[in-house]
């Protein structure tokens, strides 16, 4: 039975905003791995969510990149628990906030106008690259409106808004207030020199403004006790370790509003239209709007959840959202899985530089499975990565085209099994046992390592996930099929002959461990490169029903157990799997000389 996070206040403020003792003491979650967590109602279940994206620009490689780690979390939990109803997955846009309202004038648009434009190609960029979520919100829906003058009127009437003068240097760009020291001067076009946003370099303005103000500072030890009780909840564990060194210094109080003279673009505080709700705290909401909030669905779903963001926005998930849930009365997430950034050759990607790397080109280029493989394999969520074109088109020639293609086709191609079936396995050319000799014995030390390898596989992939190193997940399966390729070339099937009695029974032994292989391997791909996998195990003849992680009993007559594919007629042919892409793509060759 699960139990409920404990939010223990041990005090009332005083007029002056006196001390709340707020200590968070539940258990943290009933997790059932890091992948799910165990509801009320006793069921597996589990929400991701990706960050929802600004409106001000069309989407990049980078916002992919997110969705993408997030759809792989979400299509691999879901081949480990079935049913649609266990696995919830939202994203969405951002598009509230002065940033917006900015971006919307300069383009001569209304906001809704730009909104509606820019969130339309975020929708279209996700549907294109399969991302498979369950819910894309829009801050500007009405549900969330509701969601989030809701959470405010809970922290209201818990005593931790109160109104003062805020003021300080206001990046528009990040939406958030710096301390002087993140700032500094730039020389300007007018000759003079502007205030600028020390890391990100985009322009800041002093402002002062009478706003709500939540006592955020009220939140630092619980905050500490949280991330201190629960190593992981910030994965990897170097962010883990960043925002506990943030908690080493005092935390000011947070302005929670601004004028709407200034602001006019969000949504009203409750009972004072002279002030607009924050857009990061708006922004935060949208993880309870989809699951329902404030309606009583939302509980057995919040305790589940997920975050998947870039490093840009540690502070606002790791810091003040888990303060203002505990100030609203529940719990912090689940976990924060946080990821780095994609550069382009060597740069930061901005829209000043002109480097933008832009998605639905790259899809188009690579193939949808293409470009996710690429993306997941070469991403690092604890460092930046760089992107150019040429490591895109290597990569994937040599380890979807040659490894993974060249496997399927050596294994299916009509030359070397005539018949277009999954062979017999021989027990007596593989026993079990290594090390055995005889007449018929013909596995050699490096096979048993191979089934091995493989045998291992899906629980190495399991882990990798449940770390959020899905890199290392797929570096794993190219691993193993390196390895298969290397079995498949030691024993050299096409010397074999069907016809020889001493040959034949080998032959099919060959064949079908290499077809278990790439089974295997077709079934953990599936989360990254869905249409592929889906064409490399309809090839093998493996149906829809035995595609998922319970089903995957790899090599069974080995271990002396029956092989429901032993025998079966293969699937039809459909062509190669990935073509290679190095002679066919002209434009390389121009991007490289322009
Ligand atoms: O910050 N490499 O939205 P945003 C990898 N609306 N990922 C990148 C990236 C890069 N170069 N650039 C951006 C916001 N991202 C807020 C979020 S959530 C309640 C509100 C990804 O449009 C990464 O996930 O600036 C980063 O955190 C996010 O896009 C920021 O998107």
């Amino acid at each position: 039975m699960l139990r409920a996070s404990v939010l223990r206040l041990l005090g009332r403020p005083g007029a002056s905003g006196g001390a709340w003792l707020l200590e968070y003491s539940g258990p943290r979650h009933y997790s059932s791995g890091p992948l799910g967590a165990r509801d009320d109602a006793g069921g597996a279940r589990a929400f991701f969510t990706t960050p929802i994206f600004y409106v001000n620009a069309a989407p990049h490689i980078g916002h992919l990149y997110s969705a993408l780690l997030a759809d792989a979390l979400c299509r691999h939990r879901r081949l480990r628990v079935p049913g649609a109803a266990a696995t919830r997955f939202s994203t969405g846009t951002d598009e509230h906030g002065l940033k917006i309202q900015q971006a919307a004038a300069a383009a001569g648009l209304a906001p809704t106008e730009l909104c509606d434009r820019v969130s339309a190609q975020f929708q279209q960029l996700f549907r294109e690259a399969g991302i498979s979520s369950t819910d894309f919100i829009r801050t500007t829906e009405a549900r969330h409106r509701i969601a989030v003058q809701h959470f405010w009127g809970l922290l209201e009437a818990r005593g931790l808004l109160y109104k003062g003068i805020y003021e300080g240097w206001y990046c528009a760009s990040e939406e958030c207030f710096l301390p002087e020291a993140k700032v500094t001067r730039q020389p300007s076009s007018s000759g003079g020199s502007c205030p600028v946003s020390l890391e990100s370099g985009h322009p800041v303005s002093w402002t002062k403004e009478e706003n709500y103000i939540f006592r955020l500072s009220q939140f630092r030890e619980p905050l500490q006790r949280w991330l201190r009780g629960d190593p992981q909840a910030v994965t990897p564990e170097p962010f883990h370790r960043a925002v506990l060194q943030w908690l080493e210094e005092e935390l000011p109080d947070l302005s929670v509003s601004r004028k709407s003279s200034h602001l006019h673009w969000g949504i009203p505080v409750p009972g004072d239209d002279s002030q607009t709700i924050y857009v990061w705290l708006d922004a935060l909401v949208n993880y309870l709007t989809v699951i329902g909030y404030p309606n009583a669905e939302f509980k057995s779903w919040w305790p589940t959840t997920s975050h998947i963001i870039g490093k840009d926005i540690l502070k606002f998930h790791a810091i003040y959202w888990p303060a203002l849930l505990l100030g609203a009365g529940m719990s912090p997430p689940h976990r924060i899985y946080v990821h780095s950034h994609w550069t382009v050759c060597g740069q930061k990607m901005s829209k000043s530089l002109g480097n933008v790397v832009d998605p639905r080109t790259c899809l188009d280029r690579y193939t949808v499975d293409g470009f996710r493989y690429f993306l997941l394999r070469q991403g690092v969520p604890n460092w930046d990565c760089d992107y150019y074109d040429e490591k895109v088109v290597k990569l994937l020639d040599s380890e979807l085209a040659d490894a993974l293609g060249g496997l399927l086709n050596r294994c299916t191609a009509q030359r070397i099994n005539p018949s277009g079936t999954y062979p017999v396995f021989c027990t007596a050319c593989f026993p079990s046992e290594a090390g055995l000799v005889g007449p018929s014995v013909r596995a050699q030390a490096e096979d048993y390592a191979l089934v091995n390898a493989v045998a291992t596989l899906p629980r190495q992939v399991a882990e990798h996930y449940e770390n959020f190193q899905i890199y290392k997940a797929l570096e794993a399966v190219s691993s193993c099929v390196r390895q298969t390729n290397g079995f498949v070339q030691r024993h050299a099937p096409w010397k074999l002959s069907w016809e020889s009695p001493v040959d034949a029974p080998w032959l099919g032994t060959v064949l079908h461990v290499a077809l278990e292989c790439l089974r295997v391997f077709g079934t953990l791909l599936q989360p990254v490169t869905p249409s592929l996998a889906d064409k490399l195990l309809s090839r093998l003849g493996v149906s829809a029903t035995e595609r998922g992680l319970g089903e995957l009993c790899f090599l069974p007559r080995f271990y002396g157990h029956p092989c429901p594919f032993e025998g079966r007629k293969l699937g039809p042919e459909t062509g190669l799997l990935f073509p290679r892409l190095d002679q066919s793509r002209v434009w390389l060759v121009k991007a490289h000389r322009t």
